[in-house]
Order: structure tokens, then C-alpha cells, then sequence
């Protein structure tokens, strides 16, 4: 039997569906993050994943789950991310692909905005079941945290490292969340209106709410993250309409999401390890 880095069978020998749990799980670890790493390695770690994408070949994965990771300017936080979430997704034996959906220019950041482009972008070229919005500086440290959607939409992160492993604060909906393709589309995505930081994760809770379903998570002592140190960015600064926005969230919702998402895409590049999705939100498209 051949192994790879992540200790998963390289070659194929029959597809029936793959176990509820996966054999290749290792539980907590403590993570390292190694300042030197560059691509090349983590592309040499992980040769069996190929634009972006992998799937199991000992089994037929239970779900297709694309991971969308926003960024901009966090180069090494997402060499340390892709190092650690590779090996992760192969062991829980998912047919996966990682899209990073990139921000181009200096416009205010606009994270929900992008998720809702990479959602987009995403189901013009596969079938995905489930969608993971992941932010580029969270490091799961378990890997019994299942990367799968479950039949509420789920919030990965009870707990990181920097505020003690507790929740931020109740009905915390950010970081890392799991939605389905149908339950995303129930609430028409993301609101596009939130500028700066802040409040788009709550945006997104309220619509969950709204639409009678109700936020999962999965027990606290697997649902552990390391967040990677930062500053606030330039660019993305506080943004003081958040709660006037939030108060609108009934009357806005409708028209304002998924239905009302327009870019100006500037390219979309098959890497090996994860597809970049640039956008340019300072040009109406
Ligand atoms: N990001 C970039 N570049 C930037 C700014 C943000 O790539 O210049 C992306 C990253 O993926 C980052 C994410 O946006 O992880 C969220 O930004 P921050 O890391 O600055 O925000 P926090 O660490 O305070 O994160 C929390 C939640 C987020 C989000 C945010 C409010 O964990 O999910 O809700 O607050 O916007």
C-alpha cells in the first residue's frame, strides 16, 4: 500500500462510499508554524492533490465540499493554512477543492462580498454539496472537526487559542462556517454592503435565524482553533454602519445577496493547490 504525507492510500482499489467517520483521523495536535515554508513544499507534500482539488480513491466521498477562503495581503497565513488544511480534508477522506477568492486594489475589504463571488464562481464549474467559508488565519487543530454541512447551517469555531477556547460571544457566527448549497441560497448569501470589519458574520446569523434554522456547532473540545497572530489591516478598518446595517437585515435581505452580487472578474487560475478567483470591486462590472 502506497501512503501519502497525510498517511491516505494513493492508489485505488474499490469505490464504495466512505465510512460516516474516517479511518485516517488523528485527533488534537498542536500546531507549528514554520516561517521558512514556501509553496513548492507544501505542493511537494501534498502530490496528489491537482488544481485545487482532490478526492479520496479508496472510496466515493460523502460529500463535495468547497472550502472559500477571502483574501488579501495574508501571503504566509495562507501557505500556513494550505500546509495544515490539505493533510486535514485527505484524512477525513472528502472530495474537496480550495478556492481563494482575492480582493484586488486598495478599496475597503469586503470579505462577505467575496465569499458570495466565491460561491459563485464555485458552482459554475463543479457540484459542490456543501460550502466552508474559511478565514485564512484559523487553523483547525482537530481534525475530528468534520469539514462536512449537516442538516443545520454549522459554525466550526466554538473556541481559538487567543480568547481561551471559549466562544466570542453568544451567537458568534464567524470564522469558519459550513452552509449547503441550499441553505446558502435560503438566505441569498451574504449581505454585499459590509465595508471594513465587522458585522457581516452576524449579517449572515440573522438570516439564518430569519429563515427558521438554527446555528449547530460541534463540541467544544474539537472545535479548537489556532489563530495565526495579526494586526488589523489597512484597508479594513472598523466599519462604524455595521449596527445601523444590521438593524435592516428584515427589509434587506431579499434584495441584497447572492441576487445582487455583481463584480468584475479579473481572473480565475487553476494553481495546484487551490484556485485563485481575483476580483476588482472598485469598477462596476
Ligand atoms: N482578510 C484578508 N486581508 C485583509 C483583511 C481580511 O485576507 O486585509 C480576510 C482573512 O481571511 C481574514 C478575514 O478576512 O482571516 C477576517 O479578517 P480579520 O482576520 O481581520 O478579522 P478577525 O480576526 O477579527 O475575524 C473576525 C471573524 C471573521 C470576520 C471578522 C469581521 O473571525 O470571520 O467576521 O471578525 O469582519
Amino acid at each position: 500500500k502506497i501512503e501519502s504525507t497525510a498517511g491516505v492510500p494513493m492508489v485505488k482499489s474499490f469505490q464504495s462510499p466512505c465510512p460516516a467517520l474516517s479511518p485516517y483521523l488523528r485527533g488534537a495536535r498542536k500546531l507549528s508554524f514554520k516561517p521558512s515554508v514556501t509553496l513548492e513544499e507544501v505542493q511537494k507534500e501534498n502530490p496528489q492533490v491537482a488544481k485545487g482539488r482532490y478526492h479520496p480513491v479508496e472510496c466515493s466521498a460523502l460529500q463535495h465540499v468547497a472550502i472559500l477562503i477571502p483574501h488579501r495581503n495574508r501571503e504566509k497565513h495562507l501557505l500556513y493554512l494550505l500546509q495544515n488544511l490539505h493533510p486535514f480534508l485527505q484524512r477525513q477522506q472528502l472530495d474537496y477543492g480550495i478556492y481563494v477568492i482575492h480582493q484586488a486594489g486598495n478599496t475597503k475589504f469586503n470579505r462577505a462580498k467575496l465569499l458570495n463571488v466565491g460561491y459563485l464562481e464555485a458552482i459554475k464549474e463543479a457540484n459542490w454539496d456543501c460550502f466552508i467559508f474559511h478565514d485564512v488565519d484559523l487553523v483547525p487543530e482537530n481534525d475530528f472537526n468534520i469539514y462536512m454541512c449537516d442538516t443545520q447551517p454549522k459554525h466550526l469555531v466554538v473556541g481559538r487559542n487567543n480568547t481561551g477556547y471559549r466562544l466570542r460571544y453568544r451567537g458568534y457566527f464567524g470564522g469558519v462556517t459550513a452552509l449547503t448549497r441550499d441553505q446558502f441560497s435560503k438566505v441569498n448569501g451574504f449581505s454585499n454592503n459590509y465595508w471594513g470589519w465587522g458585522g457581516e458574520d452576524d449579517d449572515l446569523r440573522i438570516r439564518v435565524e430569519m429563515q427558521k434554522m438554527k446555528v449547530v456547532r460541534p463540541p467544544a473540545d474539537v472545535a479548537r482553533y489556532t489563530m495565526i497572530f495579526h494586526n488589523r489591516d489597512h484597508g479594513n478598518e472598523e466599519n462604524r454602519e455595521r449596527m445601523k446595517l444590521l438593524r435592516q437585515v428584515s427589509r434587506t435581505w431579499k434584495t441584497d445577496g447572492l441576487n445582487s452580487c455583481s463584480y468584475k472578474l479579473l481572473s480565475v487560475e487553476h494553481n495546484a493547490l487551490y484556485i485563485n478567483i481575483t476580483v476588482d470591486f472598485s469598477v462596476q462590472p
